[in-house]
């Protein structure tokens, strides 16, 4: 069953699944997650045969569900039709890169931010501006050209690059919080807050400490 009418999708059932065009618009993000996958991949082998190093520690991608991209669009207070997921939800694509430090986090972004083919759209850097729950992260919206058999498809791509200190917070608070709307006393957020300060603390020893280590290598 097609749950859309003229492109707006039925509110009693709101999974599109087998709507061409939505079809298609989840197909572009894919492609264009596949295309960024294969960059991170090419830069991550490149850096371990150099430099003996993996500033990538593992990457998970995902295309958001038809569900969630509704649920998005409801909560910016739009209509649930194609037009506007693909004008107004921007991580329907999105990658998430986990690095070790918060050095390699900015290598990464800057390596893929130099590829000509890449067109960067928008930098939050919730690293040096923590959002005020506590979330850390460095988030880039990339355009990507996708070439398919009769045109050549820009796509929109959501890339998170974080620690795995602040993937630690994130998907716990993620799992237990993010987009829930109960009323949590202020004395459980700033647990939560406090969480994330530890994190940070963490990830700025073990950079101190990994200097450290490299002083006495030969
Ligand atoms: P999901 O389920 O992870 O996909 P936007 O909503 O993207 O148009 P916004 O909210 O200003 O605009 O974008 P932002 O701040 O870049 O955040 C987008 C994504 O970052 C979220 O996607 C989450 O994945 C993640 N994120 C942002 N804030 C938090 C947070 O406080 N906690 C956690 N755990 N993740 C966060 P979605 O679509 O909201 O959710």
């Amino acid at each position: 069953m097609i749950p859309e009418r003229n492109g707006r999708l039925m509110s009693s059932e709101l999974i599109p699944q087998e709507s061409d065009a939505w079809t298609h618009l989840l197909l572009r993000a894919r492609f264009g997650v596949n295309e960024i996958e294969t960059k991170l991949n090419i830069l991550n082998e490149e850096y371990q045969f150099f430099h003996s190093y993996n500033p990538i520690e593992h990457i998970t991608t995902r295309i958001k569900a038809p569900r969630e991209i509704v649920r998005k669009l409801q909560r910016q207070g739009h209509e649930p039709t194609l037009e506007n997921a693909e004008k107004y939800v921007h991580d329907i694509g999105g990658v998430r890169i986990i690095c070790s430090f918060t050095k390699d986090v900015y290598t990464i972004a800057q390596l893929l931010q130099n590829q000509s083919d890449i067109k960067v759209k928008q930098i939050k850097d919730y690293i040096k501006n923590p959002k005020p729950n506590g979330y850390r992260s460095y988030h880039m919206l990339v355009e990507i050209p996708v070439f398919l058999s009769d045109h050549v498809q820009p796509v929109t791509v959501e890339v998170q690059l974080r620690t795995t200190g602040m993937d630690l917070w994130a998907s716990i608070e993620h799992k237990i919080y993010y987009k829930s709307d109960a009323a949590v006393p202020d004395s459980v957020l700033d647990r939560l807050k406090q969480c994330a300060q530890v994190l940070s603390i963490l990830d700025s020893e073990m950079t101190s400490i990994k200097a450290d280590i490299e002083k006495h290598v030969k």
